[in-house]
């Protein structure tokens, strides 16, 4: 005599699975459960995350060419806002957002610098936070990148090298750029035609006719200000001597600009590696490494 068996059929999850999930930054249709967007490679946890918040993230937009220091400056910002050092107190949304601050953080106290950032779409850094601020603690969603400088460049040069790069500068509530001030200091100006073209495409993308000011909050914030003292003394001063063409650009087209200067090592030494000279952290001292986004974040 034939036994009978139940099975359960499971389609709900086959249902849950078919409705597609909107990437949050360049809006492609993905899987529930994928992991990274099928377009432009950023997490789809973003999404996920976003749809929890009351209100929409804001996106900063940070620019800066290869090498300036996004990922030190970036990885140390989120480290300490986390630690709510400065008035800020930051709660990131979902695991990979402390992916950054971990890379920056891992290698600095092992003392070396993080790697280079890789132009592999998937192995850029993402992060969402939750950030209060001020005495009334204003609670503010950000979402931002750290997008490696060459592929900044690349997109600099092809607009739509990259499909995540474009995406944030179209939608981008803030801008942040990055620029190296020892390299200013010694008259380099090969990253400043990076950030000119790629403030040109905002303004393309967002429309804005040149009569209209931009509203948006720009932060311009150099970088190893501990190898350049007037920089970390003085930054807008350092920024009309050093590099006013870049200064301008900025104010011109983003009436509410802020010139910062930054730095995460004290000083920092050249060490022998597989026969290879490279620079190292001498002691970890972060300085103005908060204020660009506790300006930022009351501006927007
Ligand atoms: N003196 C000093 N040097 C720094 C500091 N931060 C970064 N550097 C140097 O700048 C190099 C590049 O820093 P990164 O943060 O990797 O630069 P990046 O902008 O992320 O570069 P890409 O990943 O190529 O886009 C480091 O390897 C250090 O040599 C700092 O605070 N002080
Ligand atoms: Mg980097
Ligand atoms: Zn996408």
């Amino acid at each position: 005599m034939p036994s009978l068996s139940q099975v359960n059929l499971e389609s709900y999850l086959l249902a849950q699975l078919s409705t597609p999930l909107d990437c949050l930054v360049c809006g492609a249709e993905n899987c529930q459960s994928a992991e990274r967007c099928l377009r432009c490679r950023a997490p789809v946890a973003l999404a996920r995350q976003a749809a929890d918040c009351k209100r929409e993230p804001a996106f900063v937009a940070v620019l800066g060419a290869g090498g300036v220091g996004k990922t030190v400056f970036l990885g140390m910002a989120m480290d300490m806002l986390l630690r709510r050092v400065g008035g800020l107190r930051a709660t990131v949304r979902g695991p990979h957002s402390i992916s950054l601050q971990q890379t920056a953080t891992t290698a600095l106290a092992s003392g070396w610098y993080p790697e280079k950032t890789s132009m592999n779409p998937e192995h850029w850094h993402w992060v969402h936070c939750q950030v209060e601020c001020g005495r009334r603690r204003k609670v503010h969603e950000i979402v931002l990148a750290d997008i490696a400088g060459d592929a900044w460049a690349q997109e600099a040069d092809r607009p739509g090298s990259h499909v995540a790069a474009p995406a944030i500068l179209a939608k981008c509530a803030a801008v942040m750029v990055v620029a190296d001030a020892e390299r200013l200091h010694a008259g380099d100006h090969n990253a400043d035609f990076v950030v000119h073209k790629l403030l040109s495409t905002i303004g393309e993308l967002s429309g804005g006719s040149r009569r209209k000011p931009d509203p948006r909050p720009l932060a311009l914030v150099f970088t190893k200000a501990d190898a350049c003292p007037r920089a970390a003394d003085d930054p807008l001063g350092f920024a009309e001597s050093h590099c006013r063409a870049l200064l301008t650009d900025c104010a011109s087209r983003f009436p509410n600009t802020k010139v910062f200067a930054a730095s995460v090592a004290g000083a920092s030494a050249n060490r022998d590696l597989h026969g290879r000279r490279r620079p190292v952290p001498l002691r970890i001292e972060p300085r103005g490494v908060v204020e660009p986004f506790g300006w930022l974040l009351t501006q927007l």
